[in-house]
């Protein structure tokens, strides 16, 4: 991409949010939604600056035969390279500094886009990032991102319930903490929002300080549910004090995996009078860093003595088999969030979604969701619902039909059904407004 005179082309402070697909435009990206993109494209001698998401971005259909030379990344608010769609390309002397989030974004798989690295690589290696669309941090490259230590003074007079979580809302203290992920996300009440420590930077610690000294029978950590977090597994020890100071071990280090298939948490029995309580981090197979959406405590050492009946939407975060467009993977039609969703391979109905509640349960509706913004055109997809209890045959709970989706009536149908089973499917065979199922939320309630 030099030109004649010999000139450095620079591109300053490019992309942006599409506000429809709720993630960053890259820089530089290819898109080969109309047809596969397979002639030579060489990229050579450019300067990409503070790019305010990626740097460079492949986003649809097939793309391959791309090659890099001489490509400086420098500042970008999320990642280096963002791979949404197959394809493969050749790097050499390609460098990225101050990158937001990582080097690369890929929920592909280890074979969904062939990177070639050649020489003169440098600052975008490590393991690729799989999960939520990340809120870019914008970096200054004369001055690198810092994590600061964080100190969070929630205090609460809130009577913890018999048998209730004795963390929740309490005053925690983190080692580190990246921007956007404080200690304090870990205390919430939700797992989908989460503590991250400083990357590359073990050991860390999060301690919460429960108030008074309690009885602990058990610890509950958890990472969010989504099934766009791959499993993982951290390396942890966890310690107990009475008087902030003093720590004795509870827990020796140990290796616990975080697996959505398995609700993405591991419960830990602990036992002892405690005000303090700290984990250790020491290792993340999946990224370099701790990382905790919830850390729960509880008194007794019982995960549940009774099996209360199933309220409210009884399919979030359960796990879900579906063909995903990258980027938009079937968990985050589970995720509680109308806004993410799942999006299936284009021209290629039908298509199915499945969710396994796990165990039978009674559903006497179930709501579909898009995405509310007014952005979305109204549509129709045209779709049936069937169920199982094995999850091998299904039988059919409601007639292929097609469901008007329309912003201006909330962007959601509700649909009666009369299931009691374990796997919930929907078939999808048309959408009037894309070549692919979407889905911003799948919901099953038993009232
Ligand atoms: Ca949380
Ligand atoms: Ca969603």
């Amino acid at each position: 991409m030099s030109n004649v005179r010999g000139e450095v082309p620079t591109t300053l402070r490019a992309g942006v949010l599409d506000s429809n697909w709720q993630f960053g435009v890259g820089a530089l990206w290819f898109d080969a939604r109309d047809g596969a993109m397979n002639g030579r494209i060489d990229v050579t001698d450019t300067d990409l600056v503070d790019s305010n998401y990626e740097a460079i971005q492949f986003i649809s259909g097939t793309i391959t035969n791309v090659h890099f030379d001489g490509v400086r990344i420098n500042g970008a608010g999320t990642f280096g390279i963002q791979l949404q769609s197959p394809g493969s390309a050749s790097f050499t002397n390609v460098t990225a500094t101050g990158l937001g989030r990582a080097g690369v974004y890929s929920c592909l798989g280890e074979n969904g886009f062939q990177l070639t690295k050649g020489a003169g690589n440098s600052g975008w290696d490590g393991p690729s990032y799989c999960g939520p669309w990340p809120d870019p941090i914008y970096t200054d490259p004369t001055n690198p991102p810092t994590s600061t230590t964080t100190t969070t003074t929630t205090t609460t007079t809130t009577t913890v319930p018999p048998g209730g979580n004795l963390a929740r809302g309490k005053a925690v203290s983190a080692s580190t903490a990246t921007g956007g992920f404080p200690g304090g996300n870990a205390v919430d009440g939700d797992a989908n929002t989460y503590w991250e420590s400083a990357n590359n930077q073990f050991p860390q610690s999060l301690t919460v300080d429960l108030g008074r000294s309690e009885n602990v029978g058990r610890l509950v950590l958890k990472l969010p549910p989504p099934t766009a977090w791959e499993a993982r597994t951290q390396t942890l020890s966890v310690s107990g004090s009475t008087d902030g100071t003093n720590y004795s071990p509870l827990v020796a280090s140990a290796g616990f995996r975080f697996d959505p298939a398995s609700g993405n948490q591991v419960t830990i029995p602990v036992s002892g009078t405690h005000r303090h309580l700290r984990l250790t981090f020491t290792g993340n197979t999946a990224w370099p860093a701790a990382q905790l959406a919830e850390l729960e405590a509880y008194a007794s050492t019982a995960t549940t003595t009774t099996t209360p009946p199933p309220q409210g939407n009884v399919a979030r975060g359960k796990p879900v088999q579906a063909s995903a467009n990258g980027g938009f993977p079937g968990g985050n039609a589970v995720d509680g969030d109308a806004n993410t969703y799942w999006e299936s391979p284009n021209n290629a109905f039908p298509q199915a979604f499945t969710v396994d509640l796990g165990s039978r349960i009674a559903v006497n509706r179930v709501v579909l969701k898009l995405p509310p913004a007014t952005a979305w055109a109204a549509r129709t997809q045209t779709l049936s619902v069937s169920g199982s209890t094995d999850g091998t045959n299904y039988s059919q709970l409601v007639a292929s039909a097609g469901f008007r989706f329309d912003p201006a009536a909330g962007n959601q149908v509700g649909i009666p059904v009369s299931a009691n089973h374990r796997y919930l499917r929907l078939t999808f065979t048309g959408n009037t407004g894309w070549p692919a199922a979407q889905l911003g939320e799948f919901e099953a309630y038993a009232g």
